[in-house]
């Protein structure tokens, strides 16, 4: 079960004229809906929307804070224009992409939009990330949106602006940031170029599902269009790996490497191959932590681009 999912007690309360009856003030536990059901609707909901709205509009003013900024408007009756769903897997930008999500015992679809991939380095799913963003519904209704570049969202869930929409740790590691430069106001203000952009389509399983949050009803699925601009790198284990180094297959996703297979991935496993002593006191001499690029192998490599590092080596501590 993942373990940003949380769930909520739907507390009910009887108000009964008749005020004898000892049933007064029940608190029930409402089951959620099943998962494989819901997602049906919610794609199909989805696909509809795809179908049926086109690009308007996405905005090149390169320095500019609406730069990149998307307008999907409904396709007219009789209308030509071409369809959100038409640009799937375009060979050019804008191009719409699916992504596989397993979770909850089914597969979903994640379409994606990207608008530009960004120029800069990709976030894992559990870094910090700064980013902007419009949340809608699939009426366009505007639930939420925050304008502020330097605005820290963390995907590993931690903190007060801690993500819980899976969504967001699903594709945010499929983008790049961008460049930035002082505007030369000397006020601080920063000029933003060739960051990532793009939006994403989230069934409720992927986002708030059976929870109702702000505007958003619940079980309903919902739209954001983002820029990511800069990234912070996270240590959520605290053992002094940083999380986006204990992806040991590369793909973006930390959530899928368990090098000592205990349940617990890498970057939520303080003793990462299970021998007993914690990482940070393997990669620890004369009271410092090792750079990781130069934490050795049990021999004392430490040039081997394919040596497998101590901490990773059960058989060495
Ligand atoms: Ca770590
Ligand atoms: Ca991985
Ligand atoms: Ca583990
Ligand atoms: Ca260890």
């Amino acid at each position: 079960m993942n373990k940003f999912r949380y769930y909520f007690i739907l507390i009910i309360t009887t108000l009964s004229l008749f005020s004898c009856s000892k049933d007064d003030n029940a608190i029930e536990e409402v089951p959620l809906r099943d998962y494989g059901e819901q997602y049906a609707k919610d794609n199909d909901s989805i696909e509809k929307y795809l179908n049926n709205y086109y690009i308007e509009e996405i905005t090149n003013a390169p320095g500019q804070p609406e730069d990149q900024d998307i307008k999907m408007t409904k396709i007219p009756v009789g209308g030509t224009q071409p369809s959100i769903m038409s640009l799937l897997n375009s060979p050019t930008f804008p191009k719409l992409l699916v992504r596989n999500v397993d979770l909850d015992d089914i597969t979903y679809k994640l379409y994606y939009l990207v608008l530009r991939e960004g120029v800069g380095e990709k976030p894992c799913n559990v870094d910090g990330i700064f980013a902007t963003y419009k949340g809608t519904l699939l009426d366009n209704t505007v639930f939420d949106q925050s304008f502020d570049p330097q605005g820290l969202w963390n995907l590993d869930g931690t903190g007060t602006r801690g993500v819980f929409v899976e969504g967001w740790r699903q594709v945010f590691p499929q983008f790049r940031t961008g460049t930035y430069t002082e505007s030369g106001l000397g006020d601080g203000t920063l000029t933003y170029n060739d960051f990532g952009a793009g939006v994403m389509f989230l069934p409720s399983g992927l986002a708030y599902y059976g929870s109702a949050s702000g505007a958003i009803p619940s079980y309903t699925p919902i739209v954001f269009s983002f820029k990511l601009y800069e990234l912070r790198r996270n240590d959520f284990d605290n053992d002094g790996i940083l999380s986006y180094l204990e992806d040991i297959d590369g793909d973006g996703y930390v959530t899928n490497d368990d090098t000592d297979g205990d349940g617990k991935p890498d970057f939520n496993d303080p003793d990462d191959d299970g021998d007993g002593f914690l990482t940070r006191r393997e990669i620890t001499v004369n009271g410092k932590l090792t750079a990781f690029d130069l934490i050795p192998d049990c021999s004392g490599n430490t040039t081997d681009p394919d040596r497998n590092k101590k901490y990773l080596d059960p058989s060495c501590h």
